[in-house]
């Protein structure tokens, strides 16, 4: 039988604790609400943890997976009056906001993760 911990592992590009809004989901509103979330950045999904201790878990429930394939970024001040703020928009049409009090470790995200769409985008 197949185990999780059996599948190649893809490279991880970043990992931190980020502040973490999921504002809809396949196209329909949800309540805005904030959670700190291990945040980390493969090749071509954003993984998002409830707990840093525990990224064993399949992620589900309380985890999140952003597939990053066809998503757009954009920083936005509209959405919410914390600073640093941008959003996912994935081709599925689930939202995310993504926020960080450090412009710098903001902005290094952003960047990141917009490498990552566009490098998922074109293969
Ligand atoms: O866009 P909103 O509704 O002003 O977002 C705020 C709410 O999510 C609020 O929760 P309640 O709906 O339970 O009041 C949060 O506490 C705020 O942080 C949200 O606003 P910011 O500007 O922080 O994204």
């Amino acid at each position: 039988v197949l185990q999780e911990s059996d599948l190649p592992q893809k490279p991880v590009e970043l990992k931190e604790h980020l502040n973490v809004a999921k504002i809809s989901e396949s196209g329909k509103k949800q309540r805005k609400n904030w959670a700190l979330m291990w945040t980390v950045l493969t090749s071509d999904q954003l993984l998002l943890y409830k707990d840093k201790q525990d990224t064993s878990q399949k992620p589900g429930g309380k985890t999140d997976v952003v597939q990053l394939c066809g998503a757009v970024i954009e920083w936005t001040k509209e959405k919410s009056s914390r600073k640093n703020v941008f959003q996912i928009t994935t081709n599925t049409g689930s939202e995310y906001l993504v926020q960080t009090d450090s412009y710098s470790t903001a902005n290094k995200w952003c960047d990141a993760i917009r490498k990552t769409i566009d490098s998922s985008t074109k293969d």
